[in-house]
């Protein structure tokens, strides 16, 4: 016997359908990854992937694909006994990219390493942090009114900072109506790579609204895209899809392509890569804050707990889960005064309810 897995493939409404520049989704297909040891502990992990190549070139068809095929494989040989989260990490090196597949399966395995060793997750990165300010992302809608109804509400719920989605067509006259409607909140834009290098002096006009940032405007390849922009445009560049490794958001800070950086673990490969970012920011003065990809509760404990480390001093994606379920797959995580807390149960500090896992399976595979 040995550690085995569980792939659960799970359907989610959302509350109101998501637009971004690369599309628009209105169900959240979630991956969660179980690790089963035998005494069985279950270990949980998150797949962030979206249905189609999108926001990057991982999809979640093709995580699941790969996860079976031969990230699973190469764990095979140290799954006898519950594996070192670094073991974890090495034992998929073999095979390149697939950052968010390997997020989730070497998530679901340093839950239940951390299980057995009674420690939460935020103890293990070195959180120091107890509640963590929430920010919240504003997909794009189909009018300037309805864009300052749903703003309303995130501020009326108590949110402490808000971003909004933009592309061409849709960037400076939403951005200017949201200034002045709320004159004070902290605000910021994400573009998810939708303007090109040419773009510098039509962006530049958003250095009106005392914006925290601008993320991802460019492709993630274009590193050198970014340090043009950000020699035309005075609001801080933050790079979100094109961190991929520490060795990217080391080159992307020299280079002088970001000020700002965005961490999600699925695009860097799991929480030990994320924290070696963290360090390596604080090292550098970068300022990181936390993304989000409409995780259910397993990977917003998980994403709370990095939230946590002393580096991320910029507001974050990590929205409570009615942001984007009405039900969500475990115990909703519920905003009190703008914050979230940061779970303290061992492990990721939160396990899907049963029913509910159950309620929104599409399928199970066992691995
Ligand atoms: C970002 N997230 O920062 C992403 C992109 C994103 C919270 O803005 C389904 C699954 C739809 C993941 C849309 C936020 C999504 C998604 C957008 C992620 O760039
Ligand atoms: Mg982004």
């Amino acid at each position: 016997m040995a550690i085995s897995f569980r792939i659960h493939s799970l359907e989610i409404p959302l509350v109101r359908p998501f637009r971004t520049s690369f599309g628009t989704q209105s169900v959240r297909d979630v991956v969660l990854v179980e690790a089963i040891s035998d005494s069985g502990i279950s270990g949980w992990g998150e797949c962030v992937t979206m249905s189609w190549p999108g926001y990057s070139s991982e999809y979640t068809s093709g995580a699941i694909d790969v996860m079976q095929q031969f990230l699973i494989p190469d764990l095979r040989p140290i799954l006898g006994t519950t594996p070192e989260p670094d073991a974890v990490r090495a034992a998929m090196e073999s095979q390149q990219g697939h950052p968010m597949a390997k997020a989730a399966l070497s998530t679901a395995l340093l839950d239940l390493w951390l299980k057995e060793r009674n420690q939460s997750l935020g103890r293990y990165l070195g959180a120091v942090r107890e509640r963590i300010d929430c920010g919240v992302s504003v997909g794009i809608p189909t009018s300037l009114d309805s864009l300052i109804e749903e703003v309303g509400l995130y501020v009326d719920q108590g949110y402490r900072r808000i971003k909004l989605k933009i592309e061409p067509g849709w960037d400076i006259e939403p951005v200017r109506l949201v200034r002045e409607t709320w004159p004070s909140i902290p605000l910021q834009v994400d573009a998810n790579q939708a303007y090109g290098r040419t773009d510098g002096p039509h962006l530049a006009q958003l250095d009106a609204f005392d914006l925290v940032l601008i993320e991802q405007p460019l492709p993630e390849d274009d590193l050198l895209g970014h340090v043009q922009i950000s020699k035309v445009v005075s609001t801080p560049i933050c790079l979100d899809e094109s961190i991929l490794s520490v060795a990217s958001a080391e080159g992307a800070i020299e280079f002088g392509a970001t000020t700002i950086i965005n961490i999600k673990p699925g695009r860097v490969g799991g929480y030990l890569t994320a924290r070696e970012i963290h360090n390596l920011c604080v090292e550098r003065a970068i300022p990181v804050w936390c993304g989000g990809m409409l995780e259910t509760g397993v990977g917003r404990a998980a994403n709370l707990a990095l939230a946590g480390l002393p580096g991320f001093t910029v507001i974050g994606d990590t929205s409570a889960s009615s942001r984007y379920y009405a039900e969500d797959v475990t115990p909703p995580f519920v905003l009190n005064n703008g914050q979230l807390e940061v779970p303290t149960g061992p492990g990721i500090g939160v396990e899907p309810i049963v029913e509910n896992l159950a309620a929104m399976s599409t399928g199970v595979i066992t691995a």
